[in-house]
Order: C-alpha cells, then sequence, then structure tokens
C-alpha cells in the first residue's frame, strides 16, 4: 500500500506553474471512465528554460499524453507511483493533454470518481482529484473548468458539474448517447471539482437573492426518496438568507445542486455549486428523523453552503491552513443555529461537544494544533480540532474585540482575500486590521493570540482566591498552564479571554466583566464588596469564552448557588454539570456520596417543582450528565465501564427518588410534544430524560409507554423509547428493537439506525451479536454509515467494547483491518477508538495493545498507518 511520508508546512512553496483553464472531457463506459484533461499551463518563472512539471495521478492508465497537441516521447516524462513528471515543459504558456482510463466501479476508497448504487460520483478533498486525471492537485492551483459529460442516456440519464450548464443533448454520433457541457466561471482549486451521473430524481425550488437574481435549487435524489427532501430544502433557503443578512454574502452562481449519495465518507461536501451530501443528512422528516438530527442537517446544510464564501471564493494556500476555511466554516454555523433556534443551548451543546471529543483528542496521542505543522495523510487532520477548536479560536477573537470590531474584520476579510488561497495569518491579519479602523487599541498582544494557531493541547486554568471579608476585598490569583503534547514539550502562555462576574447571595447577577489572561500567572483585585463571611459566588468562563479547562476552589454550596441562580445559561449548566461529576465520580469509585446526592435531589425538586424551571429545553440541560470522555478524565486510571454503570445506577437512584415530581411534569407536557419541529422539542427532550429516570427505576408503565413511541409517529419519542429502555435488561427492550426493525427494514438511511441500536445494546453475548450483524443480509460493507454504525456502536458499548477478557479490543481491530483493505478514511478514523489505551490500568493497557500489535503487523493503508504509529509512539 501507499508508503508514508512526510509534508511539512515549513518545505512549502508555490506551485511553479499556473494553470488558468482546465478542460475535462469525461466519456462514461460501461466498466470504465475515458477522462480527456487539457490544462492551459503558464510557467511562472520567467526565462528560458522551466523546471519540471510534476503531477499527482492514482490508479490511473495513462494512454496518451501531448504538449500543444504535441505527442510527447517517452523520453521527455516519467510515470512513476502516483507521480508523472514532465522533464523539460516549456518555458512558454502551453497546453498539456492526457487522457486516462480510470474504474469507477471498483473503487471502494469513496474517494475521486466511484460507483454508489446505479450513480457514479466524486469526492475529491483533500486528495481525490489525482484519482481522476494527472494534475498537481493541491489547493494553491485555481482553474476555471470547463467539463463535457458523456453517458448512456438511459443508465445516466442526469449528468452534472460545477457551474453553469452550457449545453446539453443527444450525441449525434452515437446512438442512445447523449452530453452535457458545464463551465464554472470562478476559479477553483481540484478539491472543489466534483461530476455526478445517474438514474436521480430532482426536486426543484428557488431563491431570490437581495440583489434580486433567482437561484434556482435543485436536490437530486433516488427514485422514491422526493418526499423526503422538503427540510433539507427549506434549511438551504433558510442558509441562503442568513449569510446575507448577517455578512452580505449572496450566492453567485444561477444555480445551487445538491446530490443525496448513500455511499459517503463524510457528512457532505461543499464542491462549487454542487454539494454532495451523505443521504442520512439529506432525506428527513419528522417521521423517519429525530429533532436533533433535523437541527444537524440543518446545520450540515448551512455549513455547505457557507463553504461557498469561507472556503470556496477564498480557499486554502495549503492543507496546513485547513481550519482557515473549516473552523471559519463551523463558527459561521454555529452562528446560525443560534439565531435560528437558542444562542443559550447551542453554546452549551458546542462546549460540551468540544469538551467530550476535543479535549479528548488534545489529550492523546493524536493531539495537533489547529494548524499542523507535519502530516503524512491529510484525511487523518480533518478532526475536531482543525474544525471545533478552530471555531473557538475565531469565537474568542470575538469576545476580545466585540462584535461590531470583529464583524468589521469579517468584511475587510472577505473583501481582501475574494478569489484567492490564503493562510490563516491572512485571516487574523485582516479581522484585526478591519477592528483597527476605528482608531482603539486591540487590548491583546495579536503575536500571542496567534500561538492559539500553533500550540496544541488544552491549556489548565486555576484560580485562588483570597477573600478579605472585613474590607470586602477579594483577590483572584489566576494562573495558566499547558501540559506538553507529543512534539511539542514546552508551552508558552496563551491570550485567555475570561468573562467573569460576581452573583450575589440573593442570586441578583453583577454585570460581567472580560479580562484578558496573557500571563503565566496574574491577579485581579476586586474592592468594595459588601462584607460577609463568605465572598459573592464567582461565575466563569461565562458563555464558554475560552477552550480551556478551569478549575476553581469553589465549595459545592456556591455551585449550587450558581446552579440555581447564574444568569448565564452556559455559567449555570457548567456549575451542575461540576456537581454531576461529583456524584458520578463517587458512585464508579464505589463510594456513593449520599449527602451530595441528597443535595442534588433537593434542588432538582426545586427545578421540577411547577413554579420550577419553565423552558423545558434548558431544564434537560441541566438534568443531563456530562458526558463519558469528561469523567473519563477525570479519573485517576480511566475505566469506562465503571462510569457507565455509575450513570445506571445514579439515574436509577434518582428515577426513585424523584418519581413524584418527575411524573407531575410528564403529565403537564401533552398536546406540546405533537408540535412539528423545532416547536415542541425541548417538551419531547424532557420527556426522553424523564422516561430514562423512571425506566431505570422500574416503572412498568413508562417502560410500556417508551415501548408504544416505537410505533408512534415521532422517530424522536422512539428513539427517545429506545434509549430509555437500552441499558435495561427487560422484555421491553427486546421488544422495541424488533419493532423497530420490524417498521424500518426498507428503508436503509433509517435501518442504520437499528444497527447502532443493536450494536451499542449492553448484553451478555454482545460480540457475537454484533457478528451476526456484520454478516446480517442487510448490512453492506461498503457503506460507511453502516460500518460506523456497527463498529461505533460497539465503541460506544461499554460492556462489550471494554469486556474484561479483551475481546472487544480484538474484536475490533480485526475488523478496522478488514475496512482497512477498502476504506482508508473510514478505517483510520475507527483506528482513533483505541487512542486512550495509556490511560487505562494495565490489564486493559494489555489488553488494548494485543489488539494494537494485531494492528501494527497488519498491511495497512497510509492513513490507518499514521494513526497507529501515533497512538504506539
Ligand atoms: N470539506 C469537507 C470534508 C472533506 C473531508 C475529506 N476527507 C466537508 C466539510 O467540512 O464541509
Ligand atoms: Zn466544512
Amino acid at each position: 500500500m501507499a508508503p508514508a511520508s512526510t509534508v511539512r508546512l515549513l518545505d512549502y512553496r508555490q506551485y511553479p506553474f499556473a494553470i488558468p483553464s482546465v478542460s475535462l472531457d469525461v466519456v462514461i463506459e460501461d466498466r470504465l471512465v475515458q477522462v480527456t484533461s487539457t490544462m492551459a499551463v503558464e510557467p511562472r518563472a520567467s526565462g528560458s528554460a522551466s523546471e519540471a512539471m510534476h503531477l499527482r495521478g492514482v490508479e490511473l492508465e495513462l494512454l496518451e499524453i501531448r504538449i500543444d497537441d504535441q505527442v510527447l516521447a517517452s523520453a521527455d516524462y516519467s510515470v512513476e507511483t502516483s507521480r508523472l513528471v514532465l522533464k523539460h515543459p516549456p518555458a512558454e504558456p502551453f497546453s498539456l493533454t492526457t487522457v486516462c482510463r480510470v474504474d469507477p466501479f471498483s473503487n471502494a476508497s469513496l474517494e475521486g470518481l466511484y460507483a454508489s448504487g446505479g450513480m457514479l460520483t466524486t469526492q475529491c478533498e483533500a486528495e481525490g482529484f489525482r484519482r481522476i486525471t494527472f494534475h498537481p492537485d493541491r489547493p494553491d492551483v485555481l482553474s476555471r473548468y470547463r467539463v463535457r459529460i458523456e453517458a448512456d442516456r438511459q443508465m445516466y440519464p442526469v449528468l452534472l458539474s460545477n457551474g453553469n450548464l452550457i449545453r446539453s443533448g443527444d450525441v449525434a454520433s452515437a446512438s442512445g448517447r447523449h452530453e452535457a457541457i458545464w463551465d464554472d466561471p470562478f476559479p477553483k482549486p481540484s478539491y472543489l471539482f466534483a461530476l455526478v451521473a445517474g438514474d436521480l430524481r430532482e426536486v426543484r425550488d428557488s431563491f431570490r437573492t437581495a440583489s434580486g437574481r433567482d437561484v434556482a435549487l435543485r436536490l437530486h435524489v433516488e427514485p422514491g426518496d422526493e418526499p423526503f427532501t422538503a427540510h433539507a430544502m427549506a434549511s438551504l433557503q433558510r442558509s441562503m438568507a442568513w449569510d446575507e443578512k448577517v455578512y452580505g454574502l449572496e450566492y453567485d452562481l444561477d444555480e445551487f445542486n445538491t446530490v443525496a449519495v448513500r455511499h459517503f465518507n463524510m457528512g457532505a461536501m461543499e464542491n462549487k455549486s454542487l454539494n454532495i451530501f451523505n443521504s442520512k443528512l439529506v432525506l428527513a422528516d419528522a417521521e423517519t428523523a429525530t429533532d436533533g438530527e433535523l437541527e444537524r442537517i440543518e446545520s450540515v446544510v448551512a455549513h455547505e453552503y457557507f463553504h461557498n464564501w469561507s472556503g470556496n471564493r477564498i480557499t486554502c494556500r495549503d492543507w496546513f491552513q485547513l481550519s482557515l476555511k473549516e473552523g471559519l466554516t463551523v463558527f459561521r454555523d454555529q452562528c446560525f443555529t443560534a439565531d435560528l433556534h437558542s444562542q443559550a443551548l447551542k453554546r452549551i451543546e458546542d462546549a460540551s461537544m468540544l469538551r467530550n471529543t476535543q479535549f479528548r483528542e488534545d489529550a492523546g496521542p493524536t493531539a495537533h494544533p489547529v494548524k499542523p505543522d507535519a502530516y503524512q495523510a491529510i484525511d487523518n487532520f480533518y478532526t475536531t480540532t482543525i474544525y471545533e477548536k478552530g471555531a473557538e479560536l475565531i469565537r474568542m477573537l470575538q469576545t476580545l474585540l466585540g462584535k461590531e470590531r470583529f464583524m468589521r474584520g469579517m468584511g475587510l476579510y472577505f473583501r481582501r482575500h475574494d478569489g484567492e488561497a490564503a493562510t490563516t495569518n491572512d485571516f487574523v491579519a485582516a479581522i484585526l486590521q478591519g477592528a483597527l479602523e476605528d482608531g482603539e487599541p486591540l487590548g491583546f498582544d495579536p503575536e500571542q493570540f496567534e500561538r492559539w494557531y500553533v500550540q496544541a493541547g488544552t491549556p489548565e486554568v486555576q484560580i485562588a482566591r483570597a477573600w478579605d471579608p472585613q474590607h470586602g476585598r477579594l483577590t483572584l490569583t489566576i494562573r495558566q498552564t499547558t501540559a506538553a503534547t507529543p512534539g511539542q514539550p514546552d508551552k508558552q502562555p496563551l491570550v485567555i479571554p475570561l468573562l467573569w462576574s460576581l452573583v450575589g447571595a440573593d442570586g441578583e447577577p453583577g454585570e460581567e466583566q472580560l479580562l484578558v489572561l496573557d500571563q503565566p500567572e496574574q491577579t485581579l483585585v476586586l474592592e468594595g464588596l459588601a462584607s460577609a463571611e463568605q465572598p459573592p459566588a464567582l461565575s466563569l468562563f461565562r458563555q464558554f469564552s475560552a477552550p480551556v479547562h478551569w478549575q476553581a476552589d469553589q465549595s459545592m454550596t456556591e455551585l449550587f448557588h450558581l446552579f440555581a441562580y447564574d444568569n448565564d445559561p452556559f455559567a449555570r449548566w457548567d456549575a451542575g454539570q461540576q456537581l454531576w461529576q461529583r456524584l458520578l465520580l463517587a458512585r464508579a469509585a464505589g463510594d456513593v456520596d449520599i449527602a451530595l446526592e441528597k443535595q442534588m435531589q433537593s434542588s432538582l425538586e426545586v427545578l421540577l417543582a411547577a413554579d420550577g424551571e419553565q423552558d423545558p429545553a434548558v431544564l434537560v440541560t441541566l438534568l443531563s450528565f456530562p458526558g463519558g470522555a469528561e469523567l473519563e478524565a477525570l479519573q485517576e486510571v480511566a475505566e469506562p465501564l465503571d462510569l457507565y454503570l455509575a450513570g445506571c445506577a445514579l439515574r436509577e437512584q434518582l428515577g426513585t427518588a424523584l418519581a413524584i415530581p418527575l411524573k407531575a411534569r410528564l403529565e403537564q407536557m401533552g398536546p406540546q410534544l405533537d408540535q412539528v419541529w423545532p416547536e415542541g422539542q425541548g417538551e419531547r427532550q424532557l420527556t426522553g430524560l424523564i422516561w430514562s429516570w423512571l425506566a431505570a427505576a422500574g416503572d412498568h408503565q413508562v417502560r410500556d409507554q417508551a415501548l408504544d413511541a416505537v410505533t408512534g409517529p415521532s422517530m424522536t419519542m422512539a428513539r427517545y423509547g429506545l434509549r430509555s429502555l437500552q441499558p435495561l435488561d427487560c422484555v421491553q427492550r427486546e421488544k422495541a428493537l424488533q419493532r423497530f426493525h420490524d417498521r424500518w427494514q426498507q428503508r436503509p438511511v433509517i435501518f442504520d439506525t437499528w444497527f447502532a441500536l443493536e450494536a451499542s445494546t449492553p448484553r451478555a453475548d454482545g460480540l457475537e451479536r454484533i457478528q451476526t450483524l456484520l454478516d446480517h443480509p442487510r448490512f453492506d460493507p461498503m457503506a460507511p454509515n453502516a460500518v460506523r454504525a456497527v463498529l461505533g456502536g460497539l465503541a460506544g458499548n461499554p460492556v462489550v467494547f471494554h469486556a474484561a477478557d479483551g475481546s472487544g479490543y480484538r474484536f475490533m481491530a480485526q475488523q478496522i483491518i478488514a475496512v482497512d483493505q477498502r476504506n482508508a478514511i473510514t478505517a483510520s478514523r475507527l483506528a482513533k477508538v483505541f487512542s486512550r489505551w495509556r490511560f487505562y490500568s494495565k490489564e486493559r493497557q494489555r489488553q488494548v495493545l494485543e489488539g494494537l500489535a494485531l494492528l501494527q503487523s497488519a498491511e495497512l493503508s497510509a492513513n490507518t498507518r499514521e494513526v497507529v504509529d501515533m497512538m504506539m509512539a
């Protein structure tokens, strides 16, 4: 398989040739596709002799190569593994034509051109274009593309590529064949190229831009799927309107196409004017998707659409700058969802997600900065650090500068770099310059801020207080440190925006303040506070103002006070999270903290009471336990199974102790439950949460309700029903899974959920059952959704994955090896399930190592090899 070689940021140099235009002629035949590419090439260096021209190409059969229509002598070029070198290209502009054959029908990698069901489709980011034709295939080479596609009309009635359709019709010389010619006027990097050919049905709508242009919006789906497209279409229209309103950015072509594909490595892809989506992120309505899935679809549709500016019009100079487009686009889609739904809930959701995925990555063997400096397989760097931490860096700029100054900087960025391949430094420079236009000082050191891009790891902030009750003086001593990460032993202090406030004994909130941390240690003295025995409660990192861990010397009483009164929804939720952490960690250690549990129960009784917390969605956040990854990070020796069992036991305890108020709250929710998303989602969430507590406490009536929901009209309630029954070894659980199976087995997009549920259900014979799933007639090993459902389900099943005999680890390793033979991207992602192994007990470490040894001795792709090597380093 592909040999590993390291690419370094320091080695970046501009590609020595400009390629202003690329013309592709793609002829789809029965078993093969012939691609003729003609590129206009302009050597950048002036002078007589030009340097050799290196092009990339993977699994291409080169039939012919011409320069200015002269067939090239074999001495003038060489074709090595994955590379075509023109030894003496002309020093003047020339045209380069290559004719290649590719075989999409046996391409299981789902990169480049591949077959999915009856259609042909592409995925070129990051380096898939080289599987279609010879090309430099790097993001700083921007070209205008013109594409002719020719195919059998019956088999491939729809032929799509980027840009505008120039012509379509029959091919005169061949009966039954037709062609389409597409032209994209915007120069783009090769990773944004896309082509789709197949028997697809079109759902059409439109959008009128602020400047009055009508854009045709087309969604292309497999026959029969048309009824499930309304939500994605409406999401697209909302996204287009939002980008105009908030950023003043309009769509720039007359049509926008989206295609849903069943075999897809990730969520979706922002190809210029031809977005390609994993079908599960397009096809949805209230009966077939949960509220959470509907919101996710809306946000992914928005994310891909927003890329049209943050990614396509302004792209990345090289892959080290990936966060330039991904961090920024995540930031934009987060703001979109917050604007459309709830600022508070979105912030809590994002903070929780960051803590459970990115913090874990930052603390493990694959930790890397938002701007990495080296990689072997770029596909391994589509991580939560690049995406979500990247978005947090941008949010910190907004917090530090204030929204108005920040948005001025955004405006400058989009104007200044339009049409360019830019860097994260360009981005920060534009934001700061835009902010400074008002002549006010920045308030922080920009160079120090940029350390966030190059320094990996989650900073730790320690806050200690000294209280002088007589003088009402509170002194905070604040220290920041960042632990070493692989390859970065020494860390520098960062610019950390700390939003804080005081919350008085009566719950009265103080004013929110910004403190910029930039020293290893600094102090803040607050004078003139009311003298009292205890200082006022301290609300910290409000709005989750920085992606850091923090620890303060807060007492449990203070946390309960914040949990009840803090007026910042994030900080209030966070105070509760700290309390839940204590409770769960104590239980996991076999040491129930009875007094604290009682106190929590009393505080929950207040929240649940009729005059308690009124917003059901907020109540759900307050009642939700911290994620397993967060808790694990707080254990001296990580014991995921103990944590899982602690969660089950605590639910049972609370469901028993609070049965009366929980049931009372359930009864209040009747009619709202049936409202159409986004209405009613808080009520549905709260119902689901209460079910899970009461079902755990053995309430048969609730267990039956949960079971009935599986065949009801709402997928949201069906899944809450299944989730509350899943941990329980009871008849309702088995019936619920069976009913879900029977109801959805004909619908692959939904049926993957059944695979995931089965794989993650804790059962004594778990592994045998997982094997049955892999052998199931409806399991499609080529579909990453199905693979992730089963193997991801297994990884999320603590009882089976972390079984005491190590069988879960070995099984997983064997499966990863098998997946890697077909699909390196999916396999290397799955391999990260082992990344926590060094935090486990000695015995567990030995067992994981057995699994890792299997991986190490296997023939692996460069992608998976890189991940395994990182874990073993
Ligand atoms: N840009 C794509 C991700 C491509 C992943 C390549 N392995 C989707 C997105 O972030 O919008
Ligand atoms: Zn993206």
